[in-house]
């Protein structure tokens, strides 16, 4: 039992020191395989007298299970990766500078859409929002522009087909909310819109956000201050605006809105009072109610912003471009 003991404390040593698999294997054959030391020594119980064999067999069999357990327990701290140095801990080299985290950032047209849309939630309007394929009567007719009537030529149109066209402004969720709303209506609609154009100010695809207000006895005074607060808070200082008289077939009377920056004015926005024709033909009363509306392209405001000279520049998903609006 001597000797036996001395091959039980050898063995757990080795299983300790073991570093692979095959050394871990190698160590239970040895021990525990058909000629192991415990395996003979299981089988030498025979020659034993009868009455001690019961004691020896049984520490016999407490050597067996303690090197079991050892091996499967290096086993598993083998596989866990533990033990790659002497501490069984990995070393950590805490003097490496950490990796710079990238961190991304909205694009510039979202970040104006964000802008715009806090700042007329602020004071009371509804976002809402529609389909980018429209039917011709509520991207035209009911916007006071029958068929042939030039101001169409104007909208550069991507005709679908069954009388459906891409939306060439977000007017028709206007059309729309004042056929299934009841005034006061005070909404702004965001949004893709289509037409095909191409060079440094038009991309075929642009970002629209349209306002409107329908109720008793709103004046072209409103759409002036409204139009005013919004440059105002838009651009985070007081520039200077200027409203020139236009003309849209669904507004009238009809301005344009012009801001002075560093290279003189620029133009902004389109706006007017809703014609009455709008109106009744979306089933408000023009006698008992008025309207102001205005438009312009969410991407322009935000090249005028940004100091940003090429609108393609917004579509083309350039890191380099990119990067400077975090
Ligand atoms: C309804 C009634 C009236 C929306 C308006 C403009 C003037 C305008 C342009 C600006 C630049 C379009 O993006 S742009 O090309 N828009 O000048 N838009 S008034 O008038 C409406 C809309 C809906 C029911």
């Amino acid at each position: 039992m001597d000797t036996l003991n001395d091959t039980f404390d050898s063995t757990l040593r080795s299983v300790q020191q073991a570093q692979t698999e095959k050394e871990l294997d190698d160590i239970r054959v040895q021990a525990l395989g058909r000629k192991g030391a415990f395996t003979l020594a299981l089988r030498g119980l025979k020659d034993l007298p009868k009455e001690q064999r019961p004691a020896v067999g049984e520490e016999i069999n407490r050597y067996k299970k303690s090197i079991e357990t050892a091996l499967s327990e290096r086993r598993i701290e083998l596989e866990s990766g533990a033990g790659e140095n002497k501490s069984g801990f990995e070393e950590i080299d805490i003097s490496l500078p950490s990796r710079a985290r990238f961190k991304g950032s909205l694009h510039p047209v979202t970040q104006a859409l964000t802008r715009i849309e806090d700042i007329f939630l602020n004071v009371g309007y509804d976002v809402v929002l529609g389909p980018e394929i429209e039917d011709e009567y509520h991207n035209f007719e009911a916007l006071n522009i029958p068929a042939e009537h030039p101001a169409r030529d104007m909208h550069d149109t991507f005709y679908l087909t069954d009388g459906q066209v891409l939306r060439t402004h977000t007017s028709p969720v206007q059309i729309r909310t004042m056929e299934t709303r009841k005034p006061p209506i005070h909404i702004i609609c965001p949004g893709r819109v289509y037409r095909c154009d191409y060079d440094r100010t038009h991309t075929p695809m642009f970002h629209q956000v349209e306002g409107l207000v329908v109720d008793r006895g709103v004046s072209f005074a409103h759409l002036k201050h409204t139009v005013i607060e919004f440059i105002h808070s838009f651009f985070e200082e007081s520039v200077e605006v200027r409203f020139r008289p236009s003309y849209f077939p669904f507004t009238e009377p009809s301005a344009e809105v012009d801001v002075k920056g560093a290279q003189g004015w620029s133009e902004v926005m389109g706006c007017g009072m809703v014609h009455p024709r709008v109106l009744s033909m979306s089933g408000v009363d023009p006698n008992e109610y008025s309207g102001f509306a205005f438009g312009f392209g969410a991407d322009r405001l935000a090249m005028l912003k940004f100091g940003i000279r090429d609108l393609r520049l917004m579509f083309e998903n350039d890191l380099r471009f990119l990067n400077q609006f975090h």
